[in-house]
C-alpha cells in the first residue's frame, strides 16, 4: 500500500546543492519557512511531479521518498529530550523536510509542542517510557490520526529517519476497504469527542509567555468543551478518517457508530502494515486517509537511540491565521 521512491544520483546532488545555498544564508526558522516556499521549486521535476501525483490523491495514502544521504557523524549524538531549544542550529534535514513539506501545502508547527520549533524531534525519552507519546518506547504508540482532537491538523505529516539503529517500525493503516456500508454510514455520526493528548495540554500549564499562556487556554477550553465529531467525513464513496482511539470516546453509548466504530478499531488494528523508517528515509502520510502508529522498541538513552524529524503540514494555511500569535511565523 505505500510506494517507494529512491532518490538517484542525480535527483540527490540537486538537492544537496539547493540546501547548501539555502543553509549558507538562513538565519532562523521564520527565514526557512519563508525561502522554501519559493525554493521548492527547484527540486528536482521528478520530486515535483511525484508530490503533485500524490497530493492530487493519485497514490495511496503513504509514500516513501528513500535515499537522501545523511552522515551519522555529522548529525551528532541522539537528542535526549524533546524539549525545545533556542540555540538549536538549521541542520540541512530540517531544509529538506521543509523543501519537501512546501511542495504540498505550508509547514506549519503547534506552539503547544516542542516551544513550536517547525520541525520536531522523535526521540525516546526514559520519563515518557511507557506514555502514548511520540517520545515512549516500551509500549506500542496506538495508530491515529496526528492530532485528531484539532479542526486545524495536518493534511499531512513527514516523518524522517536520522537514525533507527534499533529498526523500530512506524505502522500505517488506511480505512480497510471491506468496511460495510452500513457501518460507514453510520460513522458518519456525529457522536464522538476527541481529547488533546498530553504532549498538547500539559506541558504549557506554567508557560512563561503570552503565546503559551494562550496556547494553553485553547486547550483547556477544548478539554472542557469539546465539541461532537464523527469517525469519517467528507465524501462517502471515499470518506475521510479522524480516529485516535486513546483520546476519544462517544457521546452516545447506544448509537450504532458506536459498534461500528468497534468493528473499525478490529479492522484497522489486522490493517496496519510495518514500515522501518531507516536512516535517510522519509515517509509522508495523509492524515485524512490514513493512520499511523509505532511498534514498542527498547531505547537506550545514550545518545546512539532511534530519531525522526517531523513536520506537519496544512492545505490551507490561511484559515490557521486566526491562532498565528507565535513569535513563530508559522506555529499556531
Ligand atoms: O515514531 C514514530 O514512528 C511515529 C511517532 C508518532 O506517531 C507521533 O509522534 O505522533
Ligand atoms: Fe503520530
Amino acid at each position: 500500500m505505500h510506494q517507494i521512491y529512491d532518490l538517484n544520483a542525480d535527483e540527490r546532488e540537486a538537492i544537496e546543492e539547493l540546501i547548501a545555498s539555502i543553509q549558507k544564508t538562513v538565519r532562523d526558522e521564520n527565514e526557512l519557512h519563508r525561502i522554501v516556499r519559493r525554493a521548492c521549486e527547484e527540486l528536482p521535476l521528478s520530486i515535483r511531479r511525484l508530490l503533485a501525483d500524490y497530493r492530487a490523491e493519485v497514490l495511496g495514502p503513504a509514500i516513501q521518498i528513500s535515499g537522501f544521504p545523511v552522515d551519522d557523524a555529522v548529525i551528532g549524538s541522539t537528542p535526549l529530550t524533546t524539549r525545545p531549544d533556542p540555540n538549536r542550529p538549521i541542520m540541512r534535514e530540517d531544509i529538506y523536510l521543509a523543501l519537501i513539506a512546501s511542495r504540498l501545502g505550508t509547514p506549519f508547527s503547534f506552539a503547544s509542542q516542542q516551544g513550536g520549533h517547525l520541525t520536531q524531534n522523535i526521540v525516546p525519552m526514559k520519563m515518557a517510557e511507557f506514555s502514548q507519546l511520540g517520545s515512549g518506547s516500551k509500549e506500542e504508540l496506538v495508530w491515529h490520526t496526528e492530532d485528531a482532537f484539532s479542526e486545524y491538523r495536518p493534511d499531512f505529516i513527514l516523518l524522517f529517519g536520522m537514525r533507527n539503529p534499533q529498526k523500530a517500525a512506524t505502522t500505517v493503516a488506511c480505512l480497510p476497504p471491506e468496511t460495510e456500508k452500513e457501518d460507514m454510514e453510520a460513522l458518519f455520526s456525529k457522536n464522538f469527542v476527541f481529547i488533546p493528548d498530553p504532549d498538547h495540554a500539559s506541558h504549557l500549564a506554567h508557560a512563561a509567555t503570552e503565546a503559551g499562556r494562550i496556547a494553553h487556554a485553547k486547550m483547556q477550553a477544548m478539554l472542557s468543551d469539546p465539541s461532537a465529531e464523527s469517525v469519517l467525513f467528507g465524501n462517502l464513496k471515499e470518506p475521510y478518517i479522524r480516529i485516535d482511539p486513546q483520546f476519544m470516546k462517544p457521546i452516545d453509548s447506544q448509537d450504532k457508530s458506536v459498534a461500528a466504530y468497534q468493528r473499525l478499531v478490529e479492522r484497522i488494528e489486522r490493517s496496519q502494515r510495518d514500515v522501518v523508517i531507516d536512516q535517510g528515509d522519509l515517509l509522508i502520510v495523509d492524515n485524512h486517509r490514513a493512520v499511523h502508529g509505532r511498534r514498542s522498541f527498547q531505547a537506550r538513552y545514550d545518545g546512539s537511540d532511534r530519531w525522526l524529524k517531523k513536520i506537519n503540514v496544512t492545505q490551507d494555511f490561511k484559515r490557521l491565521s486566526e491562532l498565528r500569535f507565535h513569535e513563530r511565523d508559522f506555529a499556531i
